[in-house]
């Protein structure tokens, strides 16, 4: 190989990245962005990781292999899943428009499989549909896959054969594209995940493929609240977030404190009049989409805006309990199913701190419905849901959780009252805790002074 400086740069820093398994450790504080030497600001995989290359002869050759292993959604709660490169999704894929790529796939799996690059345009034969572009990766195989990189944007892969095990079971990732001349706006972080769903039915230790709807758990690249990494910025920066969606859900993605711009998509990045301003975007399975905005100061809730997709399992049959009366219904039970609680009457907030104190215990292998602290009590989220912390005095390059937000003086919602007839609002006549439900349905419906 002819050592240019640019290959110099490459090859040292595919040495260096080669011992970085899954860490992205923060540069010292004060350092300079960190550019690729192509001169793009590489992505950052929530809790992930990007694949180191080897250029051959002007080529990008990368190298997945498919396997099962042992993966941990959160403290608590662990499946056998299968990745690439022992991890799902898999290390995400880093290229220029332009690059010549060689992917290498080896498959370590039991039956067999093969590689989509999902939105490329490529040779037919590239393209990874078992049977129809290619014969299929057979266990112990190894499949290369060559072609130009002819677009830029957020992009994908996944298997294209036994589709809904090899998915439902975690194989897939993020393919990013970086535009050949840069981006007109640039970005000063630039964050991406996938989005995904997990039947791992409470007390088992593998992903049941065949569900379609009743999923136990909702991830940001296979991880659940709080084990979520925080997004974070400096006041001020762009920030940039690309988000994947192979899950079976459509997830509408919502962002706090900010109105963000829709930028991107597997199409690329839109010309900037085509951007749309939005608080939250619904990205469709199969689908991506760039979501950036100037970084305000805070801390502020990134999640699915289903709010079953901010749960853990919830084993799907549990009764309906809210405004039950259980009085004296706990110790009935108790006597035949010791340790019975009564929940779900006045709500199921008090969920999160029967679990926390051991009151509760689930099956097996399984995650409490909601957790996280936060500095004012329980956050009740889990699933899909993350924290964007932006503060005034980060140094450009650091990644590190900076804590929970102070809040300026005077900025913070208080309590004026603890007296529930407090103040004078205009309510319903008859409304309350007071009313029977027979004396609500007599009240007169005047809307007529509203
Ligand atoms: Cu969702």
């Amino acid at each position: 190989m002819k050592m240019s400086r640019r290959n110099l740069l490459l090859a040292s820093g595919t040495a260096a990245a080669s011992s970085v398994v899954v860490a992205q450790p923060a540069a010292p504080a004060g350092a300079p962005v960190a550019r690729a030497s192509q001169g793009y600001l590489p992505v950052r995989t929530l809790n992930g990781w990007t694949l180191p290359y080897k250029l051959k002869n002007g080529v990008k050759e990368f190298h997945l292999v498919a396997e099962e292993f042992e993966h941990e959604f959160a403290p608590g709660c662990k499946a056998k899943v299968w990745g690439y490169n022992g991890t799902t999704p898999g290390p995400t894929i880093e290229v220029v428009e332009g690059d010549r790529v060689r992917l290498l796939v080896t498959n370590r799996l039991k039956e067999h499989t093969t590689m989509h690059w999902h939105g490329f345009i490529l040779p037919s034969g590239m393209d990874g549909v078992g049977g129809l572009s290619q014969p299929h990766i057979q266990p112990g195989e190894t499949f290369a896959y060559e072609f130009t990189i002819r677009q830029h944007g957020t992009h994908m892969y996944h298997p294209h054969a036994d589709e809904m095990v090899q998915m439902a079971l975690g194989m897939m990732g993020m393919f990013i594209m970086h535009p050949r001349n840069g981006d007109a706006v640039r970005v000063d972080r630039d964050y991406c995940f996938l989005l995904h769903n997990w039947a791992l039915h409470p007390g088992t230790y593998r992903p049941d493929p065949s569900i379609m709807q009743q999923f136990d758990l909702w991830t940001f690249n296979s991880k659940v609240f709080p084990a979520i990494e925080t997004i974070v910025a400096r006041t001020g920066e762009r920030v940039r977030l690309r988000v994947g969606n192979l899950s079976m859900w459509n997830h509408p993605i919502h962002v706090h404190g900010v109105e963000y711009f829709v930028t991107g998509s597997d199409g690329g990045r839109w010309r900037q009049e085509q951007w749309r301003r939005e608080v939250t975007e619904i990205v469709a399975v199969g689908q991506t989409r760039d979501i950036e905005f100037v970084a305000v100061p805070g801390d502020w809730a990134l999640h699915c805006h289903m709010s079953h997709h901010t749960m853990n399992s919830m084993g799907h049959e549990i009764p309906n309990n809210v405004g039950v009366d259980q009085a004296g219904l706990q110790e009935q039970i108790r006597e035949m199913l010791p340790g019975y609680m009564a929940m779900g009457e006045k709500g199921m907030a008090e969920h999160q701190d029967h679990t926390q104190m051991g009151h509760v215990n689930g099956p097996e292998n399984t995650l409490p419905m909601m957790s996280g602290k936060g500095p004012f009590g329980n956050i009740e989220m889990g699933g899909m849901f993350t924290v964007v912390k932006v503060r005034d005095d980060l140094a450009r390059n650091d990644y590190r959780d900076p804590g929970w937000y102070k809040n300026p003086p005077g900025t913070v919602a208080k309590r004026v009252s603890s007296d529930p007839d407090f103040g004078e609002p205009l309510r319903r006549p008859g409304a309350g805790a007071s009313a029977t439900p027979a004396a609500a349905d007599k009240m007169p419906m005047d809307h007529s002074h509203r």
